[in-house]
């Protein structure tokens, strides 16, 4: 059902969309496929409850109570919401058990992020003046969110929205919508006032050109590709809107010769093939010093053929399908261009033979050697289980190929010597550098993208900024003529 202001409702032409498996095409669900009318009345309704102040006003303690509040229906509800997740996605249901995990853990920092005082006063050098820093509710915000994972990306937009006092329109993937559905239930059930959270469903193509045009809505936070990133750019410049972006990356992962070898082999695999490569930061682009790179692309292609795949209810598997048949038919597309590139494949390259795998959409971990940075499978993102590797022989080559692309979200290095640790964490141009470890994150930090990767930063206490308009108030205490003009009486200029 889509849910605008306070109601739940079908769509108002009576569009539906089905929701299937990834892992045999099942029917999961059918919900509602909004029309343009139904996305007109959620942001008329968002508009209406933002300037009605009936949640804006609210304070900041009030606000942070609420989102803590939706925390604890979220642990509640944890188990539901991951097998909607686990449904949807096709991802084992441990890993949605994590997802949900992160889930409550970004709604528990956002909401602890607005009991501390935002507000402050500056000093301009003058005894009669008051100037005030105040920060206020940027206004109403259309929330797009992926597939990958679909209530986290959702909720790192959500929670710092509620938090500063902003009214949404909340679009989740058309693919994957379950698990949003259920969070907009329990944004009602915590007392959230009408209008102040909206839901439309439906994919990008129908609603989404309403939802980032107009004019009624002050920012846009999108996350997902970088065309429909540089599309939305386009539509929101008219009106000038405020954006917050995160289009994914192609992202370096650095193993130098004198780093523990064993740990980056298996970070190296886990950060490439992790939920199949459906990872905005996976780290697909493996750059290597020759001395080992016999050693390591040996032992990770041994480890990538292992991996075993499976659905949401096989408990011994590692990994999923991907998303879509479309998607699938992308990824080998892609693997496609790079064999006739001339990068060696070395593993994988084609859908999982395994007659369990036969109606799902399940590509093999995939590696090609002998890449370089002109070729468009290291420069474009996949987006699925496949790594290319590349070779350097000095520290300045490795920074130089790991800064070598239009993206900039995330990036990691692996060596034994701290000096260079820092030295090369800092050259890379990328919004998170892990050393010695691959992929962790936390809500209180940063989150975001150099270049291409994005505008902007999630997560952290920037992530709440995106959310908030920041004004100078100046208050004169002895008011006096300003004097700049000369006060000529009546007449007395000529
Ligand atoms: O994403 P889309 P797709 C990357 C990844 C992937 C590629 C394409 O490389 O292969 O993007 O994936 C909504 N106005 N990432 O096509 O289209 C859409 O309905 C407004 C990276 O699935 O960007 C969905 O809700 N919204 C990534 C959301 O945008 C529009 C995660 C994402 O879909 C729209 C996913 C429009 N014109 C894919 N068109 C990451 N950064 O983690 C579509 N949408």
């Amino acid at each position: 059902m889509l849910y605008i202001n306070g109601s739940w409702r079908d769509s108002s032409n009576g569009g539906k969309h089905e929701i299937r498996s990834p892992h045999d095409g099942a029917l999961i669900a059918s919900v509602p496929q909004a029309s343009i009318d139904d996305v007109n009345d959620a942001i008329a309704a968002a508009r209406a409850s933002f300037d009605s102040g009936v949640f804006s006003s609210w304070s900041w303690s009030k606000r942070s109570a609420l989102v803590s509040t939706i925390a604890d229906l979220l642990e509640r509800d944890a188990a539901i919401i991951a097998k909607k997740e686990s449904d949807d996605t096709g991802k084992r249901i441990i890993e949605a058990e994590y997802d949900v995990a992160d889930v409550v853990a970004t709604f528990r920092h956002f909401a602890k992020l607005g009991l501390k005082e935002q507000d402050h006063t500056v000093d301009v050098g003058l005894a009669n003046v008051t100037s005030q820093i105040v920060h206020e509710p940027i206004g109403v915000c259309s929330l797009i969110g992926p597939w990958n994972y679909p209530l986290l990306q959702i909720a790192w937009k959500v929670a710092p929205a509620l938090v500063a006092g902003c009214s949404f329109i909340l679009k989740p993937s058309e693919l994957t919508p379950q698990s949003a559905i259920h969070l907009i239930k329990l944004i009602e059930e915590a007392g959230a006032p009408a209008g102040v959270a909206n839901l439309i469903l439906g994919p990008g193509s129908v609603v989404g050109n309403a939802l980032t045009t107009d004019p009624r809505v002050d920012l846009v936070s999108f996350t997902g590709g970088l065309t429909t990133g540089k599309t939305i750019m386009v539509g929101a410049a008219a009106t000038v809107k405020k954006l917050a972006l995160e289009l994914g990356g192609k992202n370096p992962h650095i193993i130098f010769a004198d780093a523990d070898i064993d740990a980056a082999i298996d970070n190296a695999v886990t950060g490439a093939f992790l939920h199949s490569g459906q990872v905005c930061s996976a780290g697909t682009r493996l750059i290597v010093e020759r001395s080992i790179h016999d050693r390591v692309v040996k032992e990770i292609v041994r480890r990538a053929g292992q991996i075993r795949m499976g659905g949401p209810s096989d408990l011994s598997a590692e990994t999923g399908p991907l998303i879509s048949e479309s998607h699938l038919k992308g990824v080998e597309s892609y693997v496609a261009a790079g064999v006739a590139e001339g990068a060696k494949l070395l593993v994988g390259g084609k859908r999982s033979q395994l007659p369990e795998h036969a109606r799902g959409w399940y590509f093999l971990p995939t590696v090609f050697d002998e890449c370089n940075t002109s070729m468009h499978c290291v420069q474009e993102e996949s987006f699925g289980p496949v790594m290319t590797v590349e070779i350097f022989d000095t520290e300045a080559q490795a920074i130089a190929i790991g800064n070598d692309t239009i993206f900039g979200l995330s990036g990691g290095l692996w060596t034994g010597d701290s000096l260079k640790a820092a030295r090369v964490a800092s050259a890379l141009r990328h919004g998170t550098v892990w050393v010695n470890d691959y992929g962790p994150y936390r809500p209180q930090a940063e989150w975001g993208g150099y270049k291409q990767s994005g505008i902007g930063r999630e997560l952290g206490s920037h992530g709440l900024g995106e959310y908030l308009e920041i004004k100078h108030i100046w208050t004169n205490n002895s008011p006096s003529k300003s004097g700049w003009f000369h006060d000529f009486a009546e007449g007395e200029r000529q």
